[in-house]
């Protein structure tokens, strides 16, 4: 990394040191499978005031996906370190200007970097009558997309509304949503589901894209193989608890108040993809199974919003379920400086020096929907 790049940019990241700023940076990379390496390439690129900035266009959603993304900057995290470095240019939700002057400083941006931004989308696309349901600047979404799309370098679907429709798309879907891959048919795009999606995961493709010029390996689904290529069933820490016939059979009974498995209160987790178990979200560390929620598969097209809450997984869907790789035991994670995300990755490291990661890596390829690379 360049000195001087990293000075320009010390002060916003808290005036964490350089080595510890690349140190962070090779968490990111093993979390994407990278050589640790891989780390100092990742802080030279973020750093690099010639990177290629977001642009970040939201229909119809929560915009818990934007929200998501925040939540990490109130702490100092690993998460925050990235956020405050990916150039965001445009974001409705977090843009300084409004109206005219917005609009014209993403037209600047888009014509400055035809061919190298980076074009987020968040929320569904409505279709219905002439997509009329959602429309920004007098403009319906869905035409603002598609050109905005013509010019990007990179494309990425953040949230479950954006990857696949999700909440939106749900019957009756009166707007007639359908997410972006649908609407940019022969497009490449990357999807980050969940409703929301962990943020880790998206700023990690941003920073994979940023520094490589290429997106990480994706699925069928177009989802990043580093984040959803195992089932959340796999690696969760109650998984002892269902491999042992453990389970609560209603909310607030004995065996929930021991944190026995879920799946009698109809968690999704053994028909979700996504590593939700493994990365806990932002810096309080933590995600629906370890508050004693059941998944409901909230990345999952076909699951969240489609198959009731409460009603049991059907555990013929995926024949591909392995033995947990998790040791028995419930474990909490808590926040702390480091964030738990990271703490996971680093985690993650040692544990796989140490052999532990062994049986994880022995069950990776576990996603039937994944492309050889
Ligand atoms: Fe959807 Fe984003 Fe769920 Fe919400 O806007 S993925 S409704 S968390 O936030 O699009
Ligand atoms: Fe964890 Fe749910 Fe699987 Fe039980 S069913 S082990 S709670 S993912
Ligand atoms: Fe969503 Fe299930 Fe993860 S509900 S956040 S996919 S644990």
């Amino acid at each position: 990394m360049q000195h001087n790049d990293f000075e320009k940019v010390k002060e916003s990241l808290g005036g964490i040191s350089r080595r510890d700023f690349i140190k962070f940076c090779s968490v990111v990379a093993a979390g994407m499978s990278l050589p640790l390496s891989a780390g100092k390439d990742i802080a030279n690129a973020v750093t690099n005031p010639n990177r290629p900035p977001v642009i970040w266009l939201s229909g119809q959603g929560c915009t818990g996906c934007t929200e998501s993304l925040l939540r990490p900057s109130t702490h100092f995290t690993l998460e925050s370190l990235l956020l405050n470095l990916i150039s965001l240019e445009y974001n409705e939700t977090l843009n300084a200007g409004a109206g005219h002057q917005a609009e014209n400083h993403k037209k600047k941006m888009v014509d400055k970097y035809t061919g190298k931004f980076v074009l987020v989308v968040e929320g569904a696309v409505p279709t219905k009558d002439g997509g009329i349901y959602c429309q920004i600047a007098g403009r319906p979404f869905q035409e603002i997309l598609k050109e905005t799309a013509e010019k990007a370098g990179a494309i990425i679907a953040i949230g479950s509304c954006a990857s696949w429709g999700g909440l939106v798309k749900s019957d009756p879907n009166p707007t007639g949503a359908k997410g972006a891959p649908e609407v940019l048919k022969g497009k490449t795009v990357v999807t980050v589901p969940g409703c929301p999606p962990n943020p880790y995961n998206f700023l990690s493709t941003v920073a994979h894209y940023i520094t490589y010029n290429k997106l990480p390996a994706i699925d069928q689904k177009g989802r990043p193989k580093f984040a959803y290529r195992r089932l959340i069933h796999e690696d969760c820490p109650r998984r002892p608890h269902f491999d042992a016939g453990r389970f609560a059979e209603s909310f607030g009974d004995e065996g929930h108040q021991k944190g026995y498995c879920l799946y009698k209160l109809g968690c999704k987790g053994p028909v979700t993809y996504n590593n939700c178990s493994l990365k806990h979200f932002n810096d309080v560390g933590t995600w629906p199974v370890n508050t004693g929620a059941p998944c409901f598969g909230c990345s999952e097209e076909d699951v969240g919003f489609d198959i009731p809450k409460f009603r049991e997984a059907d555990l013929t869907k995926e024949s591909i379920i392995t033995p947990s790789a998790t040791p028995a035991g419930i474990h909490y994670d808590q926040g702390s400086g480091f964030s738990a995300g990271a703490a996971a990755l680093a985690g993650a490291a040692v544990g796989a020096a140490a052999g532990a990661g062994a049986v994880t890596v022995k069950h990776m390829k576990s996603n039937p929907n994944e492309d050889d690379e």
